[in-house]
């Protein structure tokens, strides 16, 4: 039987400040997912985007938090559509918009497994919480929020809470973390790969490590991808970019040992922000990284 990807986009705008990563769902598609995957031999369920409507942006005075309510609804919606797509029994590849999107997708998912372990390839921590949050912005708040840190608003979304462990998760690219996800990283012992790491030991090495870590402990391991990751040489059309990033060769790399390794059992990609971007660089970027992710092989 071949195996089937179900592909639901998530348009939402709403974790941050930069218009436009709403449009990260149609860059990707333009830039021949679907293709791509069929050719690779998969069946492709392309099951269109989550409604997210156009509220108004607001900022809760109490909080800070941005957009709260209407980043809890779409949350909920793509919980709901994640959890469909493993009841059918295939894997669940969601397209992003802003970050916050993965509190949803982890809901639909992790239900399915007793340990479920994430890699959280990213420039940034998304380990903040309404307390050390700089900015207010939900898109820094996802990987918190699914450990069951942080607004109980966010907490709750699927109704059951913690879905991740703090020591089944892996971070990789981190470079911006800020100092209360210093803390939190230290407090709870999660393992993290920042830039220092990935120069020193190289990807190759990273990736065994991350593979062999994760593969004694869970059972599923969700991939949540932030384009911002890799440096803005490579992909420019994101919010928030850092400087010093990963290169196109080793993140196509840390991909292909993952579907060497069998590992993954559901995928995220988030954060192409078409409006920011040259040419939709970053949406053909994303693309060759799921096919790499999904086992393309070069030969
Ligand atoms: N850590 C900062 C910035 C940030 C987080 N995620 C992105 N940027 N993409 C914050 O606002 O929480
Ligand atoms: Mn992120
Ligand atoms: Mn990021």
């Amino acid at each position: 039987m071949k195996k089937k990807i179900s592909i639901i986009g998530a348009p939402m705008d709403l974790g941050q400040l930069r218009r436009g990563v709403d449009m990260g769902p149609s860059a990707i598609r333009y830039a021949g997912i679907v293709d791509r995957l069929e050719r690779i031999g998969y069946e492709v369920h392309d099951w269109g985007d989550i409604q997210i409507g156009r509220p108004k942006l607001v900022t809760d005075p109490k909080t800070g938090l941005r957009n709260l309510e209407a980043v809890v609804n779409a949350n909920k919606r793509l919980a709901e559509k994640v959890d469909e797509i493993m009841e059918n029994g295939h894997f669940p590849l969601v397209l992003g918009g802003d970050h916050s999107i993965a509190i949803g997708t982890l809901a639909g998912v992790s239900k399915y497994y007793d340990r479920l372990g994430v890699i959280w390839y990213d420039a940034h921590g998304d380990l903040n919480t309404v307390e050390t949050s700089p900015s207010g912005n939900i898109h820094g708040m996802p990987l918190a929020a699914s450990l069951g840190l942080g607004a109980k608003e966010l907490v709750e979304i699927g109704g059951y809470s913690p879905k991740i462990k703090s020591e089944n998760i892996v971070i990789i690219g981190a470079r911006s973390l800020d100092p209360g996800e210093k803390q939190l990283i230290k407090e709870k012992g999660i393992k993290v790969y920042t830039m220092h790491e990935i120069d020193k030991l190289g990807m190759p090495r990273v990736m065994e490590e991350t593979i062999s870590y994760l593969k004694e402990r869970t059972d599923g391991v969700h991939l949540s991808l932030d384009l911002d990751a890799l440096d803005p040489l490579f992909a420019p059309g994101v919010g928030t970019p850092v400087v010093g990033g990963l290169g196109y060769r080793e993140s196509n790399l840390a991909m292909e040992m993952l579907a060497e390794s069998g590992l993954i059992t559901s995928a995220e990609f988030v954060e192409v922000n078409p409006i920011l971007d040259e040419r939709n660089k970053t949406g053909i970027l994303a693309v060759d990284l799921m096919g790499s992710l999904l086992g393309e092989q070069l030969l």
